[in-house]
């Protein structure tokens, strides 16, 4: 077995020490952040499987979480380094309404940064008219939602419609893309979203493209 591969088991088991162990090794080895984070993101998908089956309970989750935010803040420095880009444009980032994971959402947030985005980041459970005042106050080239739950995709349609609604002015038609574990077409196409994505670097790409004049 690999460094990478002991470390993303020793994440699915839930061993912290362990896991922030492999990852300084891996590190010192030469590992990319982006390849490191990517090994979690697999681990984690693994973790949120066991709950499903009821193999690991809620205290479960919530280790797993306390890991990766320990693993990020030890992969975070390189991660900036490897990623860079000229000025960009701003993107309004928030997880919406009902849902508080926000693990990815802080990824995609760094990884817009280091590409030069100005990112106005909204946190946790953002009630759509939150989304709209800042989308009136900031003039953002993009809005970002960010939802791990089922229950999010509603919220994210209800914020969708809110940005196209009455109320924001028409012609502002800022593009939202949506971002999560579980998210895929028939998601975007529920919501309303212009543009969906699972991979944090694919949402800069996409975030590229939107912003991109000409
Ligand atoms: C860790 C975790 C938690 C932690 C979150 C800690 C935190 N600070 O975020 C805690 C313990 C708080 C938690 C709580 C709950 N959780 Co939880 N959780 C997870 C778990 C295991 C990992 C999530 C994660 O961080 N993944 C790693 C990150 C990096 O991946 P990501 O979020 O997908 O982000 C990447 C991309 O999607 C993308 N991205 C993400 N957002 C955006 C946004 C934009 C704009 C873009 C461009 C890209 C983008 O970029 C990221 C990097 O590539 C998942 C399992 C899974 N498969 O996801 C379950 C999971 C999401 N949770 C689940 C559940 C059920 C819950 C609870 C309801 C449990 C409970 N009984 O209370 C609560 C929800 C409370 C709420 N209302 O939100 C279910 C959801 C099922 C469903 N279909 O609704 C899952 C799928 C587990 C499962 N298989 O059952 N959870």
């Amino acid at each position: 077995m690999t460094r990478l591969e002991s470390m993303k088991e020793a994440l699915i088991e839930l061993e912290e020490e362990r896991t922030l162990e492999l990852t300084r090794e891996a590190l010192a080895e030469g590992t990319q952040s982006l390849v490191l984070l990517q090994a979690c993101e697999q681990a984690m998908r693994v973790v949120g499987e066991r709950y499903e089956r009821h193999e690991y309970y809620l205290s479960g989750l919530i280790l797993a979480g306390e890991i990766f935010r320990e693993v990020l803040e030890l992969v975070q420095p390189g991660l900036e380094a490897e990623l860079h880009g000229e000025e960009s444009g701003r993107v309004l980032l928030g997880t919406v309404a009902g849902d508080i994971h926000d693990i990815g959402k802080n990824i995609v947030a760094t990884a817009l940064r280091s590409f030069g985005f100005t990112v106005d980041d909204l946190g946790v459970d953002v009630p759509p008219a939150r989304f709209l005042e800042l989308v009136i106050a900031t003039r953002p080239d993009v809005v970002g939602l960010s939802g791990l739950v089922t229950a999010s995709y509603q919220s994210m349609k209800d914020t969708v419609r809110l940005l196209r609604g009455a109320e924001a002015d028409a012609a502002m038609h800022v593009p939202v893309v949506i971002g999560g574990g579980l998210i895929d077409e028939e998601v975007r196409r529920f919501v309303g979203a212009d543009s969906w994505t699972t991979d944090a670097m694919e949402g800069v790409r996409i975030c590229q493209r939107l912003t991109r004049v000409d």
